[in-house]
């Protein structure tokens, strides 16, 4: 399809409640919403890349930078024929997965509009719905930490997923597991610590937990291997898989028995899939992460979530835990601790302009010819 026209927006959305990871507070979350022309039709995107670069090295401004002149150039006024011709496109640009993955997801909105097909459809899902958690953020105390938890557990997820960091780890998920004996809990660490805190994790190591995610730092594979040794918890492994290679070679050598996978992070849906398809055939468990998207990139991820390897719940809560007003509408709702796929063609869910409007901190549009 040729691509007429493209129309980056930096959005702001207010969270519901602050989220605290251990890279620091979000209280506004920021992201790139695209928003693609061809033909009569539409395409949605989100870039989830945030203010600053705790979770990633990208944020905002890199992501908008690579959008507008280096990867839109290679689509604008194109035609583009499918999503794997977009992949041959920027294939030779390195690294700034979280900006590819947002234009990419425009255009399998773009293209699953225009053919009819549901996003999940297109992927080669096969779920209605997906079960769900809900990750928590730290909080001030212990005491506030089980409180948070209880009110999660009330409203129905099945899943607990704790935030930790150095200081916060051992006793405040010792206080949630003395509340909740019997409720499936795991952590993240967002990469804070180093080999040499492992007896943190063996602390942790007799609370039952599914996994742990993400102890280490990103780049380091060889230390997550000599730490999942030690523990018979999994680890769970984020920031460290950017691709199908890095899935491949965490898994050779035990870095982790579980992937996170997050379309973002690892450049776009179709990476995605293809992770996904590795540990399929490994019978390696899969879960989908979440990034605190707006309506349009949470879509997706449920649409990647119904695909059959995707074994553990996912990091999709419904639209009310993140935000008061999505972008996107109908809103998700929790039910029976999972959320309903969206069958509709492209990502099923249709994006409000006047609440687009009111989040928008900077807008451009990119015309074939001047705007640029
Ligand atoms: O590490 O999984 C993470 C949110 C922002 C950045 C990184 C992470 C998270 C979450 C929230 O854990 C998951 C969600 O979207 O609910
Ligand atoms: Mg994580």
């Amino acid at each position: 399809m040729n691509i007429e026209r493209i129309e980056m927006r930096h959005v702001s959305m207010p969270l519901v409640a602050p989220f605290e990871t251990s890279f620091g507070v979000e209280r506004d979350r920021d992201a790139i919403i695209l928003r693609l022309d061809s033909e009569g039709m539409v395409g949605w995107g989100e870039c989830v890349a945030g203010g600053w670069p705790g979770y990633s090295y990208e944020t905002v401004q890199t992501a908008w930078h690579i959008l507008k002149d280096h990867l839109s150039p290679l689509v604008l006024g194109q035609d583009v024929l499918d999503v794997a011709d977009y992949r041959r496109r920027i294939a030779h640009l390195k690294g700034h997965p979280l900006a590819k993955a947002g234009l990419e997801l425009a255009l399998w909105d773009l293209l699953t509009r225009a053919s009819g097909q549901s996003l999940m459809a297109a992927l080669g899902g096969e779920r209605d719905r997906v079960a769900v958690g809900v990750s928590i953020g730290i909080q001030p105390t212990a005491a506030k930490l089980v409180e948070v938890v209880g009110s999660f557990v009330e409203a129905g997820y099945p899943r607990v997923k704790l935030k930790i960091k150095p200081g916060r780890d051992v006793s405040d998920v010792r206080a949630v597991r003395q509340a909740f004996p019997d409720l499936p809990l795991q952590v993240d660490a967002n990469s804070a610590y180093e080999l040499s805190d492992a007896e943190v994790f063996e602390a942790m190591d007799d609370l039952g937990l599914i996994l742990i995610e993400q102890p280490l730092a990103e780049d380091d594979l060889v230390d997550h291997a000599k730490l999942q040794e030690r523990l018979a918890t999994p680890i769970c492994l984020d920031e460290s898989i950017l691709s199908t290679r890095h899935a491949r070679q965490a898994l050779e050598i035990g870095a982790c028995r579980f992937i996170n996978i997050k379309p973002a992070r690892v450049g776009g849906l179709s990476e995605a899939v293809a992770i996904h398809d590795l540990c399929w055939a490994q019978e390696i468990p899969v879960w989908c992460g979440g990034m605190l998207e707006t309506g349009i990139g949470r879509a997706a991820n449920l649409a990647l979530a119904s695909l059959p390897g995707f074994s553990l719940p996912g990091d999709i809560s419904a639209t009310d835990r993140y935000y008061h007003e999505d972008i996107a509408q109908p809103p998700f709702v929790l039910e029976n601790g999972t959320i309903k796929v969206p069958k509709r063609s492209g990502l099923g869910v249709e994006v409000a302009q006047d609440v687009l409007d009111r989040v928008t901190v900077r807008s451009k549009l990119l015309e074939p010819d001047g705007a640029r």
